[in-house]
């Protein structure tokens, strides 16, 4: 299960597909009882994400010489919870976008209260995962605890919900960066980040190993929210999935924004440069991790 891929595209694909059918076995299926919220749950879960955030959490059970199998059922849990945000984050009230992973909308399709329930069930799924059924049999009880309340931290209002609020409070307005990193490390880094620790903590990483981790965390973290801000300007709308300009239409801060698209590019590069720094001393077993840090800024979607 360990043996390293030729390329990063094998990897991701190997890894998807891992995700892909746990996620599958995980959430129940139509044939279920109420079955339009497990319809509306599963037709945004599968319309196709990178599944980045599980495959990061996988790559770094991998890099501490852990056994991937063990943090599936976490890993799966964090792309849920991300997918309730992309739910909730295209609604009307919020971005009001009707495309999201080159498939119409939750809301489009299912109309705003199935939507809005869809990522509610999502959410609450999510720690159902964490703390009942096989993962029970993988991981040491005080591991498991530590992940779930990291993972609530991250999601939650000192995370992902507290950099949306000041998402939605700075539109419009003339935000600084001191403005933009906090939304920035809250909004996305915070869950990437968790993903990564996740990993690490449930196959259980040193406290050394996972401060530098943390640091790749942070550094990828901040080249991902930057190659996004690039790719809303100058992004294909087929590749992405979605339509660009959303930022500009909403007036938000953004880093090409207050630092122009070349010197948003630079300070990406620099940030996966000092990503790349942080895990420099792990031996190949971390590859997957650095091949992924390349592929953060030079993806398309
Ligand atoms: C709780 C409503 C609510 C929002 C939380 C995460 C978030 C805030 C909103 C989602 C929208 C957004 C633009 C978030 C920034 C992070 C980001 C670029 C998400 C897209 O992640 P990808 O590219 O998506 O990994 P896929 O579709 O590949 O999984």
């Amino acid at each position: 299960m360990s043996k390293q891929p030729a390329s990063l595209k094998e990897y991701l694909k190997e890894r998807k597909k891992i995700v892909d059918d746990a996620l599958d076995r995980f959430l129940p299926g139509e044939d279920r009882f109420p079955p339009l919220i497990f319809e509306s749950m599963r037709y945004s879960v599968f319309a196709g994400g990178k599944r980045l955030r599980p495959v990061l959490c996988m790559a770094a059970a991998e890099t501490v010489g852990g056994d991937i199998e063990r943090v599936v059922p976490v890993a799966c849990a964090i792309e849920l919870i991300h997918t309730y945000s992309l739910i909730h984050d295209d609604l009307p009230l919020m971005d009001d976008d009707d495309f999201r992973r080159g498939m119409p909308t939750n809301h489009k399709v299912f109309g705003e209260g199935i939507a809005v329930l869809a990522g509610d069930a999502l959410l609450t799924e999510a720690f159902h995962l964490m703390s009942d059924g096989e993962i029970l049999d993988k991981v040491a009880p005080e591991a498991l605890l530590k992940t779930i309340s990291e993972v609530s931290t991250a999601a939650g209002f000192y995370g992902m919900i507290g950099g949306q609020v000041v998402d939605l409070e700075s539109e419009g307005k003339d935000a600084d960066m001191e403005t933009l990193n906090y939304i920035h490390r809250h909004k996305t880094e915070a869950l990437l980040t968790v993903s990564i620790r996740a990993g690490a903590i449930l196959t259980g990483a040193s406290e050394t190993d996972l401060a530098a981790l943390s640091a790749y965390g942070r550094g990828i973290g901040l080249a991902f929210q930057i190659t996004d801000d690039i790719l809303d300007i100058e992004g294909d709308k087929e590749l992405l999935g979605k339509d660009t300009g959303s930022d500009k239409a909403h007036n938000k801060v953004t880093f090409p924004a207050l630092l122009g698209l070349d010197g948003s590019r630079k300070r990406a590069r620099e940030s996966i440069d000092e990503a790349l720094s942080n895990i420099a001393h792990f031996d190949d077993k971390a590859d997957p991790l650095r091949m992924i840090a390349k592929f953060i800024i030079e993806r398309k979607s």
